[in-house]
């Protein structure tokens, strides 16, 4: 490795911490080191009382991938700290350069083995629902390659889950728009998400088994942003998918 794992670790987390930018990782770190720092990042904040409730998609667009110029799916983890509940507020000064982007959610309704071979994990999955995800690169600029991305954990900040809906319907062809204050900023289409969301659910099993992940009953999952992120500022942001409802956030300056 070319940085010490717990180096690595302590400089995104404090940036984290102190909403204060930091610069991109050394060259030449494997992606599983980048995931094995992502771990000792979070491992330092449920040591800190923090409790892990979902994983995070990344780059499961086109939108995603042409906006931040990586092309490869990439897994986080979100904690009940990064919840902001339906309607909540975020204080925008604890945060460096946040986007809000919209989201499909899962949600967990048993236990998974993801050494199973034989893995559907649509079928451990009870119920969807709109969502919004806040993140904030805790590299400066918001620049990254995808081992940088990877030991930041993804990027995450915050999620907001709107109401569940049980699973069964169709989810394909749904349109999303990202709207704030009333303005559609971002509009496309659950399709978006590798073709159909449920692929995100596919496209998660091999990463989670190789990168160590694990899926429990409850956790929440975002499939990945539909569209490109927005600027997330003062005012009051929607994430609409049509036939599921609306998740919705507001953002201060605290
Ligand atoms: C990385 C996170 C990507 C998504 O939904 O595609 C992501 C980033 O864009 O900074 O969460
Ligand atoms: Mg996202």
């Amino acid at each position: 490795m070319t940085i010490a794992l717990h180096d690595a670790a302590d400089l995104l987390d404090r940036a984290q911490h102190a909403a204060a930018a930091t610069a991109q990782l050394p060259e030449g770190l494997t992606l599983a080191e980048a995931y094995d720092i992502q771990h000792a990042v979070l491992a330092r904040r449920t040591g800190r009382g923090e409790r892990l409730v979902g994983t995070k998609l990344g780059f499961t667009s086109k939108a995603k991938m042409a906006q931040m110029g990586v092309s490869e799916i990439i897994v986080g983890q979100l904690t009940d700290a990064m919840q902001v509940p339906d309607g909540g507020v975020v204080d925008l000064s604890r945060l460096i350069h946040p986007r809000i982007e919209p989201e499909v959610a899962f949600r967990l309704g048993a236990d998974v083995d993801v050494d199973d071979p034989t893995l559907d994990l649509s079928r451990y999955v009870d119920a969807v629902a709109p969502a919004l995800e806040i993140i904030d690169s805790r590299y400066r600029d918001f620049r990254f390659n995808l081992p940088d991305v990877v030991a930041d954990n993804t990027s995450a900040a915050a999620f907001v889950i709107g109401p569940w809906s049980p699973i069964g319907d169709e989810l394909g062809g749904r349109e999303v728009a990202l709207v704030i204050d009333g303005v559609a900023v971002e509009t496309g289409s659950t399709d978006a998400i590798l073709g159909h969301p449920l692929e995100a659910l596919r496209a998660l099993v091999p990463i989670a088994r190789r990168h160590g992940f694990p899926l429990t009953e409850g956790q929440v999952i975002l499939a990945g942003a539909a569209t490109a992120a927005a600027a997330f500022g003062p005012g009051i942001v929607e994430a609409q998918v049509s036939g599921l409802g609306v998740a919705r956030v507001r953002g201060v300056h605290g």
